[in-house]
């Protein structure tokens, strides 16, 4: 087992029962004229944390621990958006309209696309979802299954919406969950510090935080 400091109290995980999973990192949240920035967020936030996320992912790739990654979009004809969610918000386009990345959040378009400096590498499982959480109509449970990890270390964006329903997805799953603190983050800082708080809130209710930092240490 390898034991990392993280709060509320230390983390432990079978070192060949880990996998890594970067959440969302696609231009349409990190870049202006994305799906983020389409609902009025200042999507420089996001941005900052690329090269941490990339440290992290080099972490695993040298350790040769699975890497898994995801992308919120849909298909092209919209099939499996509900009306519900092209109607959420108040954004300039809608998820399907025409932006200066293609159109917004589907799959294929160059905003769909995961940012250049994460790109997935050979091997490396890309899981598209039409939710916010990444076991919602997708294979990643029995992805999970027959690689057999019962332990996950999650990254990527944003920290509130898809993290965190991932997280509680994966806590209901059984499986034990480490957030990298410094490697999500949210178009608003309250919001990821409320939601750290809340995930590691009553004895590690969803499951546990660290920075890579801690990470990093643990493994070395
Ligand atoms: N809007 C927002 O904060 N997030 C999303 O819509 N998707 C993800 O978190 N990936």
């Amino acid at each position: 087992m390898i034991t990392v400091e993280a709060a509320p109290f230390s983390y432990s995980f079978p070192p060949d029962k880990v996998a890594l999973i970067v959440i969302d990192m696609q231009r349409d949240f990190v870049e202006p004229g994305g799906f983020g920035d389409t609902l009025g967020n200042d999507v420089a936030r996001l941005k900052a944390i690329i090269p941490t996320v990339a440290a992290l992912i080099g972490l695993f790739r040298e350790k040769g621990w699975p890497v898994i990654h995801t992308r919120e979009g849909h298909r092209p004809d919209l099939s499996d958006l509900p009306p519900a969610k092209r109607g959420r918000g108040n954004p300039t386009l809608r998820i399907g309209d025409e932006g200066p990345m293609g159109r917004i959040l589907i799959q294929g378009e160059a905003g769909h696309a995961i940012v250049p400096e994460l790109a997935p590498v050979e091997g490396e499982i890309v899981i598209d979802k039409p939710g916010k959480g990444s076991f919602y109509a997708t294979g990643l449970a029995a992805h999970l299954a027959r690689i057999g990890i019962t332990h996950l270390v999650i990254a990527g964006v944003t920290t509130e919406v898809c993290v965190q329903t991932t997280m509680r997805e994966a806590n209901d799953r059984g499986f034990d969950c480490l957030l990298i603190e410094d490697a999500t983050e949210s178009y608003f800082a309250a919001f990821k510090a409320a939601t750290l708080d809340m995930i590691r809130a009553q004895g590690a209710i969803v499951g546990w935080t660290a920075p890579l930092a801690a990470l990093v240490a643990a493994v070395a």
